[in-house]
């Protein structure tokens, strides 16, 4: 008897089954956290250790090649059927999580490149595959952001090594203490047979929800600023000093917040985020005598994103001037807006719909790592639905069936990549 089956009931079948595997493994990896009772992993940290070990265990029996690098990505090569020094295309996200966090963002998009390798296994594919689970992405222990994709780019020099975390580690420190402990540790650089970067990642947001997608594809991401404002006033007795002659730090910045919000609200597409306040000295019969305060904007336009960032901070010296207080504005880590590769993309949109899924084109407001990766090699992301719109927060979610979407839909990609590759190396592709 004749199977029945075609080509992509079996491939339907094998990204169900992907699905069904990574989601329990984003369980097993939310277990690795350096906080008990919330999901909390960071830059070179044990957990993350405990991760990698978890994960080269998972790679390895799918017959990848596992290493990490001095800047503490997770690396992993599974050959080309060609074997030797075949073109790569890049499969990664990030392991690092933001405090608190859920068990999909990031995670999922490294373990559906393993789901890929997995479901591949009769492929003969004519390029490598390379896994990549970037070490810090977020920015959770230096408060500068994407350390492990910069770092394979060539971006983690200078300044940046410098920035300490709470402890006064340096990145530089941290890179040496760990390396050095880990004498396998391979170099952090992206192979010059790198082709193309492809990453998968849960929205953090409810457009595809509301349009019942199971898939999006990105075509650009927002161009972001991460800020500092420091209102200094006079700490002072709660109970003694009468509100005429206080300089309250505090109520500054409280001022300002409310500002800025109404700024956001004004250039219309902008986001703005005071995520971080650190008032001190911190007593409940204190007057706030320092204020210290985060600032994250974001635009798809980067003079659109410059302008509100200005005005931030003239809000911020005029509501001081009105105080009495002093303050400082820095702009201390900015990414532009990054358009992918628009190949890859259309390439992206065509594998879905072989594999049965209508998708849209969507801007990215939030940063990931293709943004630091795409104005170096041809790049191009695939967002998962994320029910909610819930993400940085630990009733982030995403269903199998979306998973099972997107293997399938990448096991097209890999199918279309072969022909992508051809067509690149003979020019005939414009
Ligand atoms: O902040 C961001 O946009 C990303 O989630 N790291
Ligand atoms: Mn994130
Ligand atoms: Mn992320």
């Amino acid at each position: 008897m004749t199977t029945t089956t075609t080509r992509d009931e079996t491939r339907a079948a094998a990204a169900d089954k992907g699905a069904a595997m990574l989601m329990h493994r984003c369980g097993v990896l939310a277990q690795c956290t350096e906080k008990q009772g919330e999901i909390l992993r960071t830059f070179l940290s044990p957990a993350m250790d405990e991760v990698h070990r978890t994960m080269r265990g998972w790679m390895e029996a799918a017959g990848i090649a596992v290493a990490v690098d001095r800047a503490g990505n997770l690396r992993g090569v599974y050959p080309a059927d060609s074997g030797g020094e075949a073109r790569r295309l890049v499969i990664g996200s990030h392991l690092d999580t933001v405090p608190n966090a859920g068990a999909y963002d990031g995670v999922l998009g490294v373990l559906i490149g393993l789901a890929f390798v997995e479901a591949s296994a009769e492929r003969k594919d004519p390029f490598a595959i390379e896994v990549i689970g970037f070490s810090d992405e977020e920015g959770t222990r230096f408060g500068a952001p994407f350390l492990g994709s910069r770092a394979v780019v060539g971006e983690l020099a200078g300044d940046l090594l410098e920035c300490v975390d709470g402890n006064g580690v340096s990145v530089a420190a941290a890179i040496t203490n760990h390396a050095t402990q880990r004498p396998e540790t391979i170099e952090a650089v992206l192979s010059d047979r790198c082709a193309a970067y492809l990453e998968f990642h849960i929205e953090q947001g409810p457009v595809l929800e509301s349009r019942d997608l199971a898939l999006g594809i990105v075509e650009g991401l927002a161009g972001q600023s991460r800020c500092k404002v420091e209102f200094r006033g006079h700490a002072g007795h709660a109970g003694t000093t009468p509100m005429k002659l206080r300089k309250d730090a505090l109520a500054g910045a409280a001022e300002w917040m409310t500002r800025v919000e109404a700024i956001a609200m004004r250039f219309g597409n902008a986001v703005a985020t005071v995520g971080r306040i650190d008032a001190e000295p911190g007593g409940v019969n204190v007057i706030p005598g320092n204020v210290r305060c985060s600032l994250d904007v974001r635009h798809a336009e980067d003079p659109v994103r410059a302008a509100l960032v200005r005005a931030a901070f003239d809000e911020a010296r005029g509501v001081a001037a009105k105080r009495g207080l002093q303050v400082g504005t820095a702009q201390y880590h900015e990414r532009p807006a990054v358009r992918l590769d628009v190949d890859l993309v259309s390439l992206a949109e065509r594998a879905a719909e072989r594999a049965g899924y209508a998708t849209i084109r969507m801007t990215s407001g939030a940063g990931h790592d293709a943004m630091v990766i795409a104005p170096h090699v041809p790049s191009a992301m695939v967002f998962l639905r994320n029910p909610g719109g819930i993400s940085h927060h630990p009733e982030e979610n995403v269903a199998e069936r979306d998973v099972a979407a997107a293997i399938h839909m990448g096991l097209c990609f890999l199918d279309e990549f072969a022909g992508h590759l051809a067509q690149k190396e003979t020019g005939k592709l414009v």
